[in-house]
Formats: structure tokens, sequence, C-alpha cells
């Protein structure tokens, strides 16, 4: 990087060397199931809970080898701090029934992670499962099916223990489920007061160590074939999480497409230590694509930054693109996640907030432009380098060649 680089931002009162270190401190969560459409080793079944890929492009990860050939593949681009994110459906060894996996079904995954040093975080397989009961799980009317999960997510919790055990990096237990309903419901707090009971139910079900792992609650606003109510919206599990002393996980695509889930942030951590991100992209609806340096993802970022976020979060993504080369996606989807951090990290801040509260919105927004076109293109090629990866237009091209000479041989 040319001297003059970190001259200029630090004309600004930006330390580049600063920025590259706190972004390769920060961990990302990479989601397993980006690289085979959220099939997991369970079998042939179909993906349910009003979540969807689409696309049939070559090359889908079929077992947990050539998942683990694929995710080293990715991992050898993505630079900084990483974590997997799992699935219950990623059980390995002898299949078990889902309400049933726990720790054992988890232990070759905690291998690979250990052997390169890579955290692992945890998610109980709410969906595509027949004891999911007219599209309802933890809130269903029935005592059984509720039981049923209850007792999965129990034995994800230990599961979500021994990782961070195992791992010695914090681990996160994120629960979402696809409760709703299509039309206009009849009882809308019924249901609500099941889940609730169903959740706590979960918590006192064991207790975990509060030292190596957290516990998240995700919310949405509503998922095909659920258009009119999800159970588990966003003020029932703020009121949720923040009762029971437990995380928010906000899923970037879970919102109306209006809202801004970045100007949440500031509110969420004024009274949570922690949060919990899905970080995905919406076009239209939650139709989860592969993240792109838009500006959407760069509020988040900023605000992640501005608000001390970074070590104060788990930055999961969370995009299943099957359209285009799994492999790729995940990797141009975590590198923007990175670019986004980047830019959060060599911006002004400091300034900015000065003049604002000196009541300069001029020097605000003047500021705020002339920043956009600083060099740190150049700074995000040193933060390649020094952590010996290649190049954004390198990295399509060996990813191309892994396609031609690995994916195409999954037929
Ligand atoms: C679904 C949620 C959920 C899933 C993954 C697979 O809308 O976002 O987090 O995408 O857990
Ligand atoms: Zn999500």
């Amino acid at each position: 990087m040319r001297k003059e680089i970190k001259e200029l931002y630090a004309s600004y009162g930006v330390d580049v060397f600063e920025a590259l270190r706190k972004l390769k401190e920060t961990k990302i969560s990479l989601h397993c199931w980006q690289l085979d459409d959220v099939k997991g080793f369970e079998g042939d079944g179909d993906l349910t809970g009003g979540i969807q890929t689409t696309g049939n492009y070559l090359g889908r990860a079929r077992n947990f080898k050539e998942l683990t050939q694929d995710l080293d593949k990715a991992l050898s681009y993505i630079p900084g701090s990483k974590k997997i994110n799992l699935h219950a459906i990623y059980q390995t060894g002898k299949i078990v029934e889902r309400c049933d996996v726990g720790p054992e079904q988890f232990k070759e995954w905690v291998s690979y992670a250990k052997s390169r040093g890579l955290g692992l975080d945890y998610n109980p397989t709410i969906f595509s499962h027949p004891m999911l009961v007219d599209g309802l799980s933890l809130s269903s009317p029935e005592e059984k099916v509720r039981e049923y999960w209850i007792k999965h997510c129990v034995n994800g919790l230990k599961i979500t223990e021994m990782f961070g055990k195992e791992l010695g990096q914090k681990s996160l237990m994120n629960i979402w489920i696809p409760d709703g309903l299509k039309d206009t419901p009849a009882d809308r707090i019924g249901p609500r007061m099941r889940l609730k009971d169903s959740l706590d139910k979960i918590l006192a079900g064991y207790k975990y160590d509060k030292k190596v792992m957290d516990v998240s609650v995700e919310s949405k606003v509503f998922g095909i074939g659920v258009e009119s109510y999800t159970v588990g919206s966003n003020e029932f599990y703020l009121n949720y999480a923040s009762s029971r002393n437990i995380c928010c996980l906000l899923d970037t695509g879970h919102f109306h497409p209006t809202e801004n889930v970045a100007d949440k942030i500031s509110s969420m951590y004024t009274f949570y230590n922690k949060l919990a991100f899905h970080v995905s992209r919406p076009v239209r609806w939650d139709s989860d694509h592969v993240l792109k340096l838009n500006d959407d993802l760069q509020d988040v970022a900023d605000e992640l930054v501005k608000c001390d976020g970074l070590k104060r979060s788990y930055i999961g993504l969370d995009y299943f693109d099957a359209s285009i080369n799994r492999i790729a996606a995940m990797v141009i989807g975590a590198r923007n996640m990175e670019k986004a951090l980047l830019r959060a990290l060599l911006t002004p801040w400091k300034l900015l907030k000065e003049a604002q509260d000196r009541y300069d919105h001029t020097r605000v927004l003047s500021l705020q432009e002339e920043i956009k076109t600083l060099p740190w293109g150049e700074v995000w090629n040193e933060y390649l380098k020094r952590q010996n990866m290649v190049s954004d237009a390198k990295m399509f091209e060996e990813i191309k060649e892994y396609e031609n000479k690995v994916l195409v041989n999954r037929k």
C-alpha cells in the first residue's frame, strides 16, 4: 500500500492499520447452507417453512466430504476470523431422528473446526420435517408436536455448549421457527402464548454454561405461505429476549422492505449488551440473495462500528442462491461483508459526530459524501495481501477452475 494512503486517512484522524487489525479480529460466521441449498445430510426431503432456494447450478455439495471440501475452498478466499454456522440437518455419522440430534452427531464437525482454528455456531432445524404439523412447531396446538421440537432445541443447547467448550470460542444457538398462518388468524395470542411457554421449557431444559455460549431468537415479518401472521414477530422476540436475558437476532431480510434495519441497531444496543445478525439481501421479499456491497449493507456495517458492536455481536450471513456457483456466492457475499466493515472502520466518525453535535449539518453532508471517493480499495487489497489471499478477480478465475475440475463431476 502506498504511504500516501495512510497519510490521507490520517488527515481525517483515521489509522489505517488500526482499522485492518480490528477488521481481522471481527468474526464472521459463514452459513454452511449456502453450499448445498439448505438440504442437509438427512435425505432427499424438500425445503419447507416458507424459505426457498431457486436455481439448479451444477455441483451442489451432497455430503460431509463434498461440503467440507467446498468450504475449504471458500475459506481460502475469505480473509479475517471465521466461524462456521451449522444446522441440525448437517448431522453426520448414522443419521438419527431430528429430535435426538445431539453432541454425538457433531463430533466430526468439531474436529474439522479444530484442525482449522474455526469457531462453530448452531441452529436447530425446525423446518423441512413431518413433525411440523400444518406448518407449526413450538407454537402448535398439539402438545406432542411442541414436545418434539422442545426436545430438539434442548439437545441443541448441549451441542452448542460443546462447540463453545471444545473450540474455545463462544458459540451461538439461534432459534428460528416458520410458524404462522396464510390467512387472517382467528386467534393470534394463543400461538404466541404457546411459543413463550415452549421457549421457557427449552431454556429450563438444560442449564448451559453462559460463559461459552449464547442463545438468540430470530424474528420474521412473513414467509411464503404464511403471509398473514408470523407467531415469532419482532415485538414478540424483543420482549421475550429482554425478559429472559437472551439475545435477539436481526435477519436483515426479515422486515418490511421499506424498513431500515440498520436504524434498529443503535436502539438495540441501548438496551442489550449483545446482538446477533443474519446479514442477508432481500429483493422485494425475504429472497436471501447474495450480499452486495450496497447502501443497506454499508449502513449495517457503519452502525456496528459506531455502536462499538464488533465485539458485542454475532455476525452471521444468511443467503442461499442455487442459480450461480455456490462457492463463489459464499465468497462474494463474505468479502462484501468484510469490505463494508472495512469502509466503516475507515470512516472519520469522530469528525462526523462532532459536526452533528455543533449543528453543522452542512459539514456532515459534505464529509459523508467526500469520503465516498477515498481510495479504500487500495486498503482492501493490502488486507488481502497481508493474509496471503488473492484479488477479487483472481478469486473468480480460481473458483471457475475448481468448478471445471471438481464440481462438474458431481452428477
Ligand atoms: C429463514 C431464516 C433462517 C434460515 C436459516 C436456514 O427465513 O432466515 O435463519 O434462513 O436458518
Ligand atoms: Zn435468517
